[in-house]
């Protein structure tokens, strides 16, 4: 089972790992520079079995992302909470308001300058992916902003017209920019290949959080190339994830003996039930999953 490559990668990392600090103060244990292998080949998507993951959430992460919108607005508006930690906190430090979480998403929908001013997740995944900012001379050593570019949409026109390009690939990583973003990008650089008819992508993750945002990184990335290849009439072929730092948090024994404990269940697929124009008009309702019978759900904190 597909499975047990992450099965086997959390329980190694949990009793192998160097135990280290690490910025939010947690603590973990952590290994450097694993790889796993998916296939997705007729539908197969690495959806782990051994607890509940939330796909629709990381469905409509993936959406707003391909949408260029950095702000959590969003999101919560379809009930998707999974980024609200990082502007709650900051609001929280600048202000000393201690709100509760509730309360500073009611104000994130209800208050437009309030959501522009502490929604917004500065220049993250989605205004790097589709409108990276280009400068252009404008005499004397100034610059004026040039036109955006889009890495989705030249990635899908390269994939059709240049198939064995060995630059097919993306990036987060806007090394002028990152000290703007709320989190510097963890599902940083995503790489294609074309053969045989089948598009690969392989996802380079700098930094892993094992417990929690590995299920939502492996499953979105396997999304999209299931979208590319629909909208490059390609098959789908592998999915290869690259950890850099792959970690466990101290915070998360239980979830790692409790899923370590389970069998992973069924083999989960992905079906895209239609083809939209572009790359860029798939809507939450052309997703979904049959054959998903997880293990329960196991809540863990996340780190901030
Ligand atoms: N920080 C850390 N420490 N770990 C992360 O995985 C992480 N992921 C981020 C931003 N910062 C992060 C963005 N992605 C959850 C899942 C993905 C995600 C952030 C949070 C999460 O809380 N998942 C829970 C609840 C899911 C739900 O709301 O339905 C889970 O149990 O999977
Ligand atoms: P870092 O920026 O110090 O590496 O912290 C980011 C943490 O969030 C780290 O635990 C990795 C985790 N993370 C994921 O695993 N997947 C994600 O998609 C995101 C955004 C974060």
């Amino acid at each position: 089972h597909y499975e047990h490559q992450y099965l086997d990668l959390l329980r190694r990392v949990w009793e192998e790992g160097d135990e280290r600090r690490d910025r939010t103060g947690v603590g973990t244990r952590a290994i450097f520079g694993p790889q796993l292998r998916f296939s997705l080949a007729d539908g197969a998507i690495p959806l782990l079995t051994t607890k509940r993951v939330a796909w629709k959430t990381a469905v409509r992460e993936m959406l707003w992302f391909l949408t260029g919108d950095t702000n959590i607005r969003a999101l919560v508006e379809q009930k998707v909470h999974i980024w609200t930690d990082w502007p709650l906190d900051r609001y929280r430090r600048a202000t000393g308001d201690e709100v509760t979480r509730d309360a500073f998403e009611a104000r994130i929908l209800s208050d437009d300058d309030f959501a522009a001013e502490w929604g917004d997740l500065g220049p993250v995944y989605g205004k790097q992916w589709v409108d990276w900012p280009t400068y252009e001379p404008a005499g004397d050593d100034l610059y004026r902003r040039g036109t955006g570019i889009n890495q989705i949409a030249e990635l899908v026109e390269a994939i059709r017209t240049n198939p064995t390009s060995r630059r097919l690939l993306f990036t987060g990583w806007n090394v002028a920019e990152v000290n703007r973003m709320a989190l510097p990008p963890c599902h940083m650089t995503y790489q294609f290949f074309v053969s045989n008819g089948r598009l690969s992508g392989l996802l380079w993750q700098r930094s892993c959080d094992l417990g929690l945002g590995f299920a939502f990184n492996a499953f979105s990335a396997a999304m999209l190339v299931h979208m590319l290849a629909q909208q490059c009439d390609l098959l789908p072929g592998e999915l290869v994830w690259s950890g850099g730092d792959a970690h466990v948090y101290l915070n998360h024994e239980h979830l790692v003996r409790e899923q370590l404990a389970r069998e992973p269940r069924g083999h989960p697929r992905l079906e895209l039930l239609r083809r939209p124009p572009s790359i860029f008009d798939y809507t939450i309702d052309d997703f979904r999953v049959v054959d998903y019978d997880p293990h329960p759900h196991i809540a863990a904190p996340v780190a901030v």
